[in-house]
């Protein structure tokens, strides 16, 4: 109905509407009933159509990535470097997100009766919190490693909390591609690529009814939490605020304190060059919210405005735009604590440093497309026994925050792929012609 409208507005409209609706039915006493007997079932169909595709997702893409390493013994040197300085700022990316989320803790404000009001809402198995403390204490140091080993594939597929399993088999399955013969190969490559391509269309398709998914999450979540006191659905609001406050301002220490620090470190170029080369790729991926659309622009600039060769980028950009999102890993690392803060569970360090490699795999297996951050966190959630369903609480502001995490992502590959062409001796001087960037011709 609205389709002339872009995505990112339907929702923003979605996320306002919704947040009036529950403002109103609780600020003139309306019984809540209607609302959660007809509405919330919308807002849980948007939830479950977002994990129903978590796996697929995960899957297909993962395969396509590591096996677009190509031949392994030629590409082995650019290979390994890209996916070390892609891991190396993904990792940066969550401990300074983790660090931030720890700091200004934007999810303990909430009274105590607000939390278990939450916990209510949102745990999947009542009484999981102690069950899952007492399976915890009794398993031995190793069980999480053990764990990530599927027993039986199809059963660690039919299970969210099983998703490090379905990644562990896809990386094993992608390498293993690239050991047999490529006539051999090719036809598997290309039909996890369809799948891919397939999913990413179901996730287009998912996306149509976001704005009424956010609406009806977002009026049902304000009704259901302001309970006999409507002040509640005022403090969530307020720590809702702080959450996004603290992914936006960690996101911007990525943009200009981390990335220019290790472009300094490993390049000639100058921040201000390589900044106003990629910003037309920014924008891009600022309004779009998906970095795989934003592609050909990302490899146009750096090619034509930064000097990096063809080779170098058209390797190394594709497959960050596939598995590198460093915007994306931050926002999963403060969202996975901030629903833990809001619903009174404490994290002890080893599930944080869980977080860390969670929010690793969850941002490479996350597809360039709108969205995919947040089907993506179900996976670190799960890891951490926080309930999935979390996501509700932090759904209305994330298509906002999309925008935000995607031109961070389109930064970090951009600035990872001036890095490999500078260590291949590519980039003398760095310097970028001084004309203005093209106008992205999309
Ligand atoms: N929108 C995704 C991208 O295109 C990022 C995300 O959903 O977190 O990079």
């Amino acid at each position: 109905m609205f389709k002339k409208i872009p995505l990112h507005t339907q929702i923003i409209a979605g996320l306002v509407l919704g947040l009036v609706f529950g403002l109103v039915i609780i600020q003139f006493g309306i019984s809540p009933d209607f609302t959660i007997d007809y509405i919330k079932p919308i807002g849980t169909i948007f939830i479950n159509s977002l994990k129903m595709i978590a796996v697929p997702l995960v899957f297909a893409s993962l395969i396509v990535g590591v096996s677009n390493l190509g031949d392994i013994s030629k590409l082995s040197r650019i290979g390994g470097k890209t996916i070390f300085t892609y891991i190396f700022t993904t990792v940066i990316a969550i401990s300074l997100g983790l660090a931030l989320v720890n700091i200004f803790q934007p999810g303990k404000s909430l009274p105590n009766d607000t939390k278990e009001n939450l916990m209510a809402l949102y745990d999947d198995a009542a009484g999981s919190k102690t069950k899952q403390a007492e399976a915890i204490q009794n398993q031995s140091p190793l069980q999480p490693l053990v764990d990530i080993v599927p027993e039986n594939l199809f059963n660690a597929a039919s299970d969210n909390s099983l998703m490090l399993q379905v990644v562990f088999f896809a990386i094993i399955m992608g390498i293993a591609l690239l050991q047999i013969p490529k006539k051999k190969s090719q036809p598997v490559i290309a039909f996890f690529d369809g799948i891919n391509d397939v999913i990413i269309k179901i996730v287009g398709f998912i996306m149509l009814i976001a704005p009424y998914g956010v609406f009806a999450l977002m009026a049902s979540l304000i009704v259901e939490i302001a309970g006999e006191n409507p002040e509640s659905a005022f403090v969530l609001l307020y720590a809702l605020l702080k959450y996004s406050l603290v992914v936006v301002g960690g996101l911007f220490l990525m943009a200009f304190v981390v990335y220019p620090s290790i472009l300094k470190g490993f390049t000639k170029i100058s921040y201000m060059h390589f900044f106003k080369a990629i910003r037309p790729a920014q924008l891009l991926a600022f309004s779009t919210s998906s970095s795989s659309a934003t592609l050909p622009v990302t490899m146009k600039q750096v090619e034509e405005e930064i000097g990096v060769s063809e080779e170098v980028s058209s390797f190394v950009l594709p497959l960050g735009a596939t598995i590198n999102m460093d915007g994306t890993s931050l926002y999963q690392g403060v969202a996975a604590v901030f629903i833990a803060q809001a619903l009174g569970m404490d994290l002890s360090l080893t599930q944080q440093l869980t977080i860390v490699l969670t929010a690793t795999l969850a941002s490479i297996g996350s597809a360039g497309v709108p969205g995919a951050g947040l089907i993506m966190l179900i996976i670190v959630l799960e890891s951490i026994n926080v309930p999935a369903a979390g996501i509700a609480l932090i759904i209305a502001p994330d298509r906002i925050l999309d925008m935000f995490r995607t031109a961070v992502n389109v930064t970090g590959d951009a600035a990872v792929c001036c890095v490999v062409a500078s260590t291949e001796g590519e980039l003398p001087t760095g310097l970028i012609r001084d004309s203005n960037p093209l106008t992205p011709n999309v």
